[in-house]
């Protein structure tokens, strides 16, 4: 007979947390929301950790390097999606680790014999008035000089002098050579009272610019999060089927952290994935999605190194409709983190979970993370910022970003939802979409961490561990949901309804 389960499965919209004593010493600027993503032993530091508990999620339409970078500089993750040629996504992992936190590749350069006009034009196109002039037009050519606004006069300048007669040539540039620190390359800035230092090589090949802007912005990020080389640390999802030539080249491009990306993880595949990922690399990799303490085990003895948890609760998921599969996502999370509690009581050894889908609101977070989530995978939270890969469309008055499930027909990421058999995407799981445009990660990230610190102090938790042991967690009844929003008032037009 089929197990029948007694209790129905819940989701983040049905608890409420309720505060506890507050000391006076608990207040936001003081909690600290680092938290492990591989596991570790007991007494032991894990390898890597979060400086916040946010992973962007494993898709087309949120995780490229630009995000990877914009996230890792607040202290998060990304995993770059998978859904891609091995190339194309070792290409944006390599990007990605590339990025030097202030060290630009220059995005404008023409050389000696383009003319003014060429130089309007460009900075038409890019908006940038600074432009490398290098011996081939590249951004990694030989420097032979630069241009700036303050090098040509539009009301006597004629459009078609040639620019190796008004650029600063080399000889007059003041540079800096390759391994310079940040702090250094600022400090020729400032002497010199530059708004740009070229970065070059031995060989007189420019490898970067250094804008006095970016230095201040970099200033702005204490939670930035680097590996030992000062790049950023870069997460890619794989899948179980190319695995043997995904995988080297995701190493070899400098990726941290992989994750099997599959709507369905209970399965011998992850197993052999992960068996092929231990034995021949170093890399860590996370593997999943799951929903009780069975696949949890099952995943763990075959050797992750963190556990994703979820299925069907994604906003553009339609997997539970179409198959008749999932679970609650804050049923399914209680579970898996109350098997992770016995493990490690059992082994000492910690290993970690990500809620992955289902957050709607920002307090669904710390409700995740008070359940006994050590982080959180988001798609249409990061979707809807300048960063995600998608276009910004208007739609009637209103900016709206595209965003699309990877079990779409527009994604093909049949990989993902592979069970064995025919290989290709039979039917969907997932729809196509748009999501309301939001600004930049990094303010909304600003004001969602704020909340997310200042309802821990409301629990009397300063970490996030403090809030997974402190944390009182309530159902709420249907018509305790509806006094929970603005009621028996009259809104006033632009009020706020959410988040
Ligand atoms: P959300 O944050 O609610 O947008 O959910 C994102 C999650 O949804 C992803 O991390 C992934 O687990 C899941 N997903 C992605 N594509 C699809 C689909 O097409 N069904 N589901």
């Amino acid at each position: 007979m089929a197990h029948y389960y007694t209790e129905p499965s819940r989701t983040f919209s049905e608890y409420l947390l309720v505060p506890n004593l507050t000391s006076k010493d608990c207040n936001p600027s003081k909690v600290s929301l680092k938290t492990p993503i591989v596991k570790f032993k007991q007494g032991e530091e894990p390898e890597f950790s979060l400086n916040i508990p946010f992973s962007s999620a494993v898709m087309q339409a949120v995780s490229d390097d630009r995000m990877a970078v914009a996230l890792a500089r607040s202290g998060g993750i990304s995993f770059i999606f998978g859904s891609q040629s091995v190339e194309g996504q070792a290409e944006m992992v390599r990007k990605a680790k590339g990025y030097k936190a202030g060290f630009v590749v220059s995005r404008s350069n023409l050389t000696p014999g383009h003319t003014l006009k060429d130089v309007l034009d460009l900075k038409e196109r890019t908006g940038h008035s600074t432009v490398a002039i290098t011996d081939d037009g590249t951004p990694t050519g030989k420097l032979l000089g630069i241009v700036t606004g303050r090098d040509y006069r539009l009301s006597r300048d004629p459009r078609v002098k040639p620019v190796s007669e008004f650029m600063t040539p080399f000889s007059k540039l003041i540079y800096g050579n390759v391994g310079l620190s940040l702090s250094e390359a600022n400090d020729l800035i400032w002497d010199h009272k530059l708004n740009c230092l070229p970065i070059v090589d031995e060989e007189q090949k420019l490898v970067y610019l250094v804008f006095r802007k970016d230095y201040d912005e970099h200033k702005e990020n204490p939670y930035e999060l680097l590996d030992a080389n000062k790049s950023y640390i870069v997460g890619a999802g794989i899948n179980t089927k190319d695995y043997e030539e995904r995988v080297p080249a995701l190493v070899a491009a400098g990726a941290d952290v992989l994750v099997i990306d599959s709507s369905d993880g209970y399965s011998e595949w992850q197993r052999e994935t992960i068996q092929y990922v231990k034995s021949n690399f170093k890399v860590k990799i996370g593997a999943g999605n799951i929903v009780d303490r069975e696949g949890f085990l099952y995943l763990v003895e075959s050797g992750a190194d963190f556990i994703k948890v979820g299925i069907g609760g994604g906003s553009i998921c339609i997997t539970r409709e179409q198959k008749g599969i999932g679970r609650g996502q804050a049923s399914s999370l209680i579970e898996v983190a109350a098997a992770r509690d016995e493990y490690y009581r059992e082994t000492g050894i910690y290993i970690p979970i990500c809620s992955d889908g289902g957050i709607v609101h920002d307090y669904h977070i710390t409700l995740s993370l008070a359940m006994g989530a050590d982080f959180v995978m988001m798609g249409r939270y990061f979707a809807r910022f300048d960063e995600s890969p998608t276009r910004k469309l208007k739609i009637g008055n209103n900016f709206v970003k595209e965003f699309w499930g990877e079990g779409s027909n527009r994604a093909r990421n049949w990989q993902r939802y592979d069970t064995g058999g025919k290989q290709g995407l039979v039917f969907e799981e997932g729809v196509d979409s748009y999501v309301p445009y939001a600004g930049s990660l990094q303010e909304n990230l600003d004001k969602t961490l704020h909340k997310i610190k200042s309802t821990m102090c409301n629990c009397g938790s300063l970490s996030i561990a403090e809030l997974q042991q402190n944390a009182r967690i309530t159902l709420v009844s249907a018509t305790s949901i509806v006094e929970g929003g603005a009621h028996d008032v009259i809104l006033k037009e632009n009020s706020i309804t959410g988040e």
